[in-house]
């Protein structure tokens, strides 16, 4: 049963790449190119009825299959393929040979896309943007003063045993509810748990306050915050593609239902923020208080922007770690013989990083191997994205300073010439051999995702302490497909069974 769902996933796979094969050089290693570049317009075009486009956004209200519609045009044009949107030149790549370029040629100010939606809101309601929303020197000047407190080793020091806290407390709260069972076990969708979990988490780590989310139910505050969230990714992607012009007409309560999102988040932020700086107000505390409390006492940025920033820490800290967690969770109990390696590594490395939570990341290799596969197969991110500031040659075409270069790492990650046997989850594939520019969930240079250290000590440790007392399990074989609703996130959410681990 699960062999002939395997090879049929592979099959999906396995027929179009080997077409491609055989017309044009898929791999890392590519036949030499004939050696003058070409120029832009030889670059396969990515053809479609920008009309009927339009509509089919309208009518499915987004563009959820994004990534399997780019995916099937890398089957059918090859590693690299341009299409317009308007005026903007748009050039879509897969191979980690151009990711490597793409950093090579990188800038003081390395560009992203225009947001649109979030910052028409940001506008309207006066509000500063974050380094997610800012390009040219002032992303630079908020960025470099956010990465001490908030990317630097010394701040993932700090901050480690405050998230082991809330990891070592979501299980004993599992624990307990297995116990109130007679089967000894706990079935359950476990999204809504660790969606708690990476709230109550980050919750701690950015303001070092604990919110109390792991018990039974969600709290009201809680809720309302992920169901903004939620809408608000959703209706993103409703208006990303289209253009504003149109979009006011057609898609009125779309834009009310995004504006009403945002404020609901940007309410939920500041409350956070007031409270701490508030306190920090009344007398500086003696110990480390979170990120963001370090950030407020330093005065390392205008409270403007700290704010700012620490919405987006605070809002971009939830889906993007818990949908990895239960696409990991959804792999090992699938898998059971790669959750039995994982659990081996936890139980043997237990003591030492009981002793010293610093050490996570060195007694847990296969842990992390297991988190780049769960990313390359699910990254939440489907793609990267820059706006070059200089002309580059990319599959040996030119392609000129301006343009929009979009890095699927999708399509990366299930390409067979990157990946040997794609379809199968093995992190083993990880420690085998030196993978140079293939784990790019968390992008590249000096863009690269600002949370990552800390959505990663989340997401080991809260699996680390898991795997060491349960099982886990599950009944569906088949895949889990994903929908694009700006993050790339389950379409729903397995059912799993925790089991105790004697
Ligand atoms: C705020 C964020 C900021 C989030 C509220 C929510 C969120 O989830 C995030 C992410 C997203 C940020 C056209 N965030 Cl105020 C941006 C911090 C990864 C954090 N990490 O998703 C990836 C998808 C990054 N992505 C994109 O750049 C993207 C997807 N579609 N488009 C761009």
């Amino acid at each position: 049963m699960v062999m002939a769902l395997r090879v049929k996933a592979g099959m999906w796979l396995a027929r179009p790449w080997q077409c491609l094969h055989s017309r044009r050089a898929l791999g890392t290693t590519a036949a030499p190119a004939p050696k003058t570049p070409q120029p832009f317009e030889a670059i396969p075009q990515y053809s479609r009825n920008k009309w009927l486009k339009m509509l089919q956004i309208l009518r499915e209200q987004g563009q959820e299959n994004l990534h399997l519609e780019m995916n099937q045009a890398f089957q059918e044009l090859g590693p690299i393929f341009r299409y317009n949107i308007g005026r903007t030149q748009i050039v879509s790549v897969m191979l980690p040979e151009d990711a490597e370029k793409l950093l090579r040629v990188e800038s003081k100010h390395p560009h992203r896309m225009h947001l649109e939606p979030w910052v028409a809101h940001r506008e309207r309601r006066g509000l500063r943007r974050g380094v997610f929303l800012l390009n040219g020197p002032e992303w630079r000047f908020n960025r470099l003063r956010l990465n001490p407190n908030v990317l630097s080793p010394e701040a993932v020091q700090k901050f480690v045993p405050m998230v082991d806290t809330v990891a070592r407390d979501f299980v004993q709260n599992m624990k307990k509810r297995v116990f109130q069972n007679t089967r000894g076990s706990l079935t359950m969708d476990i999204q809504q748990g660790l969606f708690n979990y990476t709230i109550e988490a980050s919750n701690f780590a950015l303001f070092g306050e604990r919110l109390g989310l792991l018990g039974y139910d969600l709290s009201p505050g809680s809720l309302k915050f992920i169901h903004a969230l939620h809408s608000m990714f959703k209706s993103t992607t409703q208006l990303l593609f289209l253009p504003k012009s149109l979009t006011r007409w057609t898609s009125n309560r779309v834009w009310k239902e995004h504006f009403d999102a945002w404020d609901t988040i940007s309410e939920y932020a500041n409350r956070c923020i007031w409270k701490v700086h508030q306190e920090l107000r009344i007398g500086s505390p003696q110990t480390y208080s979170g990120i963001v409390a370090e950030l407020i006492s330093q005065e390392a940025l205008p409270l403007d922007a700290i704010k700012a920033n620490s919405m987006e820490l605070t809002a971009g800290s939830v889906d993007t770690t818990a949908i990895p967690l239960v696409m990991t969770l959804f792999e090992l109990a699938r898998n059971p013989d790669v959750q039995q390696a994982l659990r081996q590594e936890s139980l043997a490395a237990e003591a030492s990083i009981a002793a010293n939570p610093q050490r996570l990341k060195s007694e847990l290799p296969l842990l992390q191997a297991a988190l780049k596969e769960t990313l390359r197969l699910y990254p939440v991110g489907s793609f990267l994205e820059r706006i070059l500031s200089s002309d580059l040659v990319l599959q040996n075409y030119h392609v000129p300073a301006g343009t929009l270069v979009l890095f699927y790492l999708y399509s990366m990650g299930r390409n067979p010439a990157v990946f040997p046997r794609p379809e199968r989850y093995m992190p083993q594939r990880w420690l085998e051999r030196k993978r140079t520019f293939q784990h790019l969930a968390f992008g590249f240079g000096v863009r690269q995702c600002l949370g990552r250290r800390l959505a990663e000590v989340e997401m080991l440790l809260l699996l680390h302490h898991v795997l060491k007392s349960f099982h886990v399990e599950t009944l569906r074989q088949e895949d889990v497909q994903m929908v694009y609703r700006f993050v790339l996130m389950p379409s729903s959410s397995p059912l799993l069974t925790f089991r105790l681990a004697s």
